[in-house]
């Protein structure tokens, strides 16, 4: 028993250091704005078979807020903080390519968005990788996508779930005024929602899980499908 407590402590030590030292390479690639390195040490933790959603949480997302602790003390500029995005983009359209898609659940089908005004969508972006390689329809709207619009599209199209994400102080009114709007137009959908401004002020509630991590949501997911399917 204290062996295999030993053996479990020293394997998590193991993956704490792996995890370390990628976020590392893949946090100065982003500083010097290197694409190719950014792309190895993604490529390195694939080989290492680190999983989408560990790549996303242990490296790609701290990698990010460090960018965003550097721009905002001016320590980087403008153009630097795109280029790691735009950097970290390309990285998650890799890890899409590498994913295996396991049709297990083809009959349901995701909508990911974020609200008017709120630019922010690489972590719905992570969200609608990890769903399609768990096997969901997967419709992507991006940003800044105007309610009504919102609305309309969940009427015509039918999700059973719908992603969206606020981060910017006064996005989670803009989340609520949404699903109030598609709640009006589509009544069947359950929602799973992110971001830093909904988890400072929200908790989850019936039909409506906050979620604080991208790894999160392909469970969430999962569980706002198996209620809607029991009722
Ligand atoms: C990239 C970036 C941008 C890009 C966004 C491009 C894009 N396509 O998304 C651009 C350049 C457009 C941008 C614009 C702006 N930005 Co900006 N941006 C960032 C930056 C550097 C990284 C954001 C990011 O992608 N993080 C990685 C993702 C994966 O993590 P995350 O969003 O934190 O999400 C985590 C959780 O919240 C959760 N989650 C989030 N959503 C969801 C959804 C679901 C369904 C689930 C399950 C989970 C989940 O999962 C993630 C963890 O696993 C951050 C720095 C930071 N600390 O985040 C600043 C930051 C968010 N931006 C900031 C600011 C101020 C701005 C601008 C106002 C700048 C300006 N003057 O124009 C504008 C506002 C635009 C707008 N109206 O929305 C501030 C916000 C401060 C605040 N809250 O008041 C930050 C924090 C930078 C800073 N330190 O000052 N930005």
């Amino acid at each position: 028993m204290v062996v295999s407590r030993e053996m479990g402590a020293s394997h998590e030590n193991d993956s704490e250091a792996k995890f370390d030292a990628l976020r590392r390479a893949f946090s100065a690639a982003l500083l010097m704005g290197d694409e190719v390195a950014a792309e190895v040490a993604i490529r390195d933790a694939l080989d290492a078979n680190l999983t989408t959603a560990e790549i996303d949480t242990h490296i790609v997302v701290p990698a990010l807020w460090l960018i965003g602790d550097l721009w905002e003390r001016g320590e980087i500029g403008v153009a630097d903080e795109h280029l790691a995005t735009q950097i970290s983009l390309r990285i998650l359209a890799l890890q899409r390519e590498a994913q295996r898609t396991f049709r297990e659940r083809p009959t349901h089908k995701v909508m990911l968005a974020t609200p008017a005004g709120e630019a922010h969508d690489v972590a719905l972006r992570m969200v609608a990788n990890l769903l399609r390689g768990a096997g969901y329809e997967v419709v992507m709207l991006g940003a800044d996508v105007p309610v009504h619009e919102l609305a309309g599209f969940a009427e015509r199209n039918r999700p059973d779930v719908i992603c969206l994400s606020a981060t910017m102080p006064g996005s989670s009114d803009s989340v609520l005024v949404a699903i109030h709007e598609i709640q009006q137009a589509w009544p069947s959908a359950t929602y799973v929602i992110g971001g830093r401004d909904l988890t400072s002020r929200l908790r989850s509630r019936p039909g409506i899980d906050v979620c604080s991590g991208v790894a999160e949501a392909v469970e969430a997911v999962d569980a706002a499908v198996k209620r809607a399917d029991l009722n």
